[in-house]
């Protein structure tokens, strides 16, 4: 792995968000290629600290602390990244279903999944199935993504989920869910096309039903 390459895996895997923010600058700086850094710096790092959130060596606060740093690095790079229009992984709509103002796994998960390459659209907490479908009507997304992090609240994913199906939209997008009470039988009875139980999984499954995985 380049040098330059190898210094924003590193920054990003430890967490530090201005080293992030230098060595993404340092890389453009010396030419490498913007996609070349988002791949194979931001991607690769954030699929390693999946790995190590996998394997138990690193917990929800280091996954959380990464991402910022991840985030800090996409900061420098998004401005290039759109002026030579490198095509994203796929758009995913995200939000937190109505009656829920828990948004901190949402918000790992959007930053894993901007990660492996998705353009985030994020509708943030409380979201209707009007606001849902009005979101996914004007972005056209390819995956639609809840989290629900209350008992009293994860029925509104289904009832999000038969609002789609009233309005004759449902197949025009992937339902992936997730959050604490939520199951992988829970998305199989309520209709959702996937279900991750963590931000690294969330953003696996993404790329696999985009078929990029
Ligand atoms: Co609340 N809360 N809370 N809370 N809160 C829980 C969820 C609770 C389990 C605490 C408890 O009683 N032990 C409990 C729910 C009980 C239940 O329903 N069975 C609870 C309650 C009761 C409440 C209130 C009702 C309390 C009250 O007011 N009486 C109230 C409800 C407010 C509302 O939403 N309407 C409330 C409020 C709050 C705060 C505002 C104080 C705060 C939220 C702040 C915020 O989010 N900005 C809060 C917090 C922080 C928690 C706990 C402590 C932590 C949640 C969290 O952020 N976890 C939580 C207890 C707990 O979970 N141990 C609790 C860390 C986060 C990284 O994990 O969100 O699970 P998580 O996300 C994971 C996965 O689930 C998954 O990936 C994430 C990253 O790995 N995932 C997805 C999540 N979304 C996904 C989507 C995907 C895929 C994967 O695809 C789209």
């Amino acid at each position: 792995m380049d040098t330059k390459i190898s210094e924003i895996f590193n920054a990003i895997v430890d967490g530090d968000a201005s080293a992030a923010k230098q060595t993404v600058q340092s890389a453009l700086e010396a030419g490498i290629d913007a996609e070349i850094i988002l791949n194979e710096g931001l991607v690769a790092s954030m699929k390693e600290v999946g790995r190590l959130f996998e394997e138990g060596e690193y917990f929800v606060p280091e996954m959380l602390i990464s991402a910022r740093a991840m985030q800090a690095g996409m900061n420098i790079l998004r401005p290039v990244l759109i002026e030579q229009d490198i095509k994203p992984s796929g758009k995913v709509v995200i939000g937190t279903v109505r009656g829920d103002l828990h948004d901190i796994g949402k918000n790992l998960v959007s930053m894993m999944l901007e990660g492996a390459g998705f353009q985030i659209v994020d509708l943030g907490t409380d979201v209707a199935p009007e606001k849902f479908l009005e979101a996914v009507t004007e972005h056209k997304p390819d995956i639609l993504g809840m989290s629900a992090l209350l008992t009293t609240t994860m029925s509104n994913i289904k009832t999000t989920i038969q609002y789609f199906e009233e309005k004759g939209v449902r197949k025009d997008v992937k339902i992936i869910i997730g959050g604490a009470p939520i199951t992988q039988s829970y998305a199989d009875e309520i209709g959702a096309d996937g279900f991750a139980p963590d931000a690294s999984q969330a953003a696996a499954l993404a790329k696999r039903l985009m078929g990029k995985a």
